[in-house]
């Protein structure tokens, strides 16, 4: 059919080993969840805030690639650092205080005007909300409450929320003793206008539960972060393998989340925590990984994910640990190391900024933007494949992720919209482990045949998407 021939031109398949052969049948009787326009988002920590050329609108190589990355995305500050972190422009008093990390004694670092000002202008060139992190530990409501006017001053409409702590659940015991420190700062803050969300914990989906129970009406979203894995036990297949038992614990959270109706975000995730994984979050196979588990995310209606990134140095300080960036190369691999492992973004000012594979993997799954999630039954005929559809307007979106490693896969699509005339998008590099020559573009067009079925080709290690109008 002319449906083969145009989409299976063009590739280059494995030395002869037979495609699986897969399916994927769409039901468009049962339209589900709505993809939230800012689900491609992003985290950084506070310290970034200490160099204000940075976060500043005329940082126009990281102003657009924001942009380019979602018009409608959302910059979470905050991580370890946002709770290391003093206002430097608070008069009042306040504890004596001396974080700690991975056991070692760290002086505050202090969070200057000049900083939260260029961050204000950063935003409004972006056009990104903005979800800014007060410090808990340090126990001074006082403290959180000038810095968060403060920054609403500066950033007005596009303040989506205040954060009290990060990640509370590694320095308080239990829920209660959370709850009894966010008490007063969530007072002193509601008070004074200011919209809050949380509780912003690492990984405990009965905080979420519980704090959703108890103060649903005082929160703009509900909050968690999401790694896989610690760094030391990360590989480009354990990534790929996915994490079935993370889906349920979002599905547990989402309950709570529809019963009070309020949006739930991953407001700070990535694949491997403690910097991410070198040759793993930093690869092509971090964007099959990415696009995945956003795709994932959003058909159980999930709003954001803010993957968590920024540069080497204020990752590594997050982590009680000073950086040493490798040196050399050519300018692609000096800008990569000047990032975190697994930021999105890699590069400075000074080098220019270029887009991560994980990037690459986003703006897939952003592409479902304000689409409505379709189900669809998926026979993946052994190969780890993982595939999504949508309703956007007229148009009908597929998503067809060949996680695996081995196996080319020819999946028969049916359901489409009878004869409809589809573009194809392949994301694709040379391996899952490459660094570069990554690319997600317009590979041609292909269209349904008269019963609503077309076979695509979606080679091992690639993705593929799809609109049909
Ligand atoms: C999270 C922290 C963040 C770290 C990250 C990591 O919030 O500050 O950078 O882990 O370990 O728990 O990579």
């Amino acid at each position: 059919a002319a449906c083969d021939g145009l989409a299976w031109s063009g590739l280059a398949w494995g030395a002869g080993a037979p495609a699986t052969q897969a399916s994927f049948a769409l039901d468009m009787t049962r339209p589900g969840r709505r993809v939230d326009p800012s689900l491609a988002s992003l985290s950084y920590e506070t310290l970034e805030l200490s160099d204000p050329t940075f976060f500043a609108a005329d940082n126009h190589g990281l102003v657009h690639l924001f942009r380019e990355m979602n018009p409608h995305g959302v910059l979470r500050i905050g991580g370890n650092t946002s709770d290391d972190t003093v206002w430097g422009g608070y008069k009042g008093s306040m504890p004596t205080y001396v974080p700690r990390r991975h056991g070692k004694l760290l002086q505050p670092h202090v969070l200057k005007p000049e900083g939260l000002q260029a961050l204000a202008g950063f935003v409004r060139a972006t056009g990104w909300k903005l979800v800014f992190g007060v410090n808990l530990r340090i126990g001074s409501p006082e403290m959180a409450l000038d810095l968060a006017q403060t920054v609403q001053r500066l950033v007005g409409d596009q303040l989506l929320a205040i954060q009290i702590g990060n990640e509370a659940n590694n320095y308080e015991p239990d829920y209660t003793a959370f709850d009894t420190a966010w008490t007063p700062y969530a007072k002193a803050l509601r008070a004074a206008g200011l919209p809050l969300a949380g509780p912003d914990t690492g990984a405990n989906t009965d905080w979420v539960i519980e704090y959703a129970k108890r103060h649903a009406r005082e929160n703009v979203f509900l909050s968690r972060h999401y790694y896989r894995e610690a760094a030391e036990n990360g590989s480009i297949p354990d990534m790929l393998a996915g994490d079935p038992g993370f889906f349920g614990e979002v599905e547990q959270i989402m309950r709570a989340a529809d019963q009070y109706g309020l949006p739930f975000r991953i407001s700070e995730g990535n694949s491997y925590y403690n910097g991410g994984r070198d040759g793993t979050s930093n690869v092509f196979a971090s964007a099959l990984w990415g696009a995945d588990f956003m795709l994932a995310l959003a058909q159980r209606g999930v709003a954001g994910m803010h993957f968590h990134g920024g540069t080497l140095n204020s990752v590594e300080a997050s982590l009680g640990r000073v950086a040493k960036a490798p040196t050399g190369g050519d300018i692609v691999a000096q800008r990569d190391a000047m990032a975190s492992r697994y930021s999105a973004i890699a590069g400075s000012r000074a080098l220019g900024y270029q887009p991560r594979p994980l990037f690459h993997g986003i703006t897939l799954a952003q592409r479902f933007a304000g689409a409505q999630m379709l189900p669809g039954r998926l026979d993946a005929g052994g190969a780890n494949l993982t595939a999504y559809a949508a309703k956007q307007g007229d148009a009908v979106l597929v998503a067809l992720i060949n996680k695996d490693a081995q196996r080319d896969a020819a999946v028969a699509l049916s359901g489409l919209p009878h004869g409809a005339k589809g573009e194809l998008m392949r994301l694709r590099a040379p391996a899952l482990d490459s660094r570069r020559d990554v690319s997600f573009a317009m590979d041609g067009h292909v269209s349904a045949d008269a019963g609503g079925a077309c076979r695509i080709a979606v080679p091992k290690g690639s993705a593929a998407w799809l609109r049909w109008a």
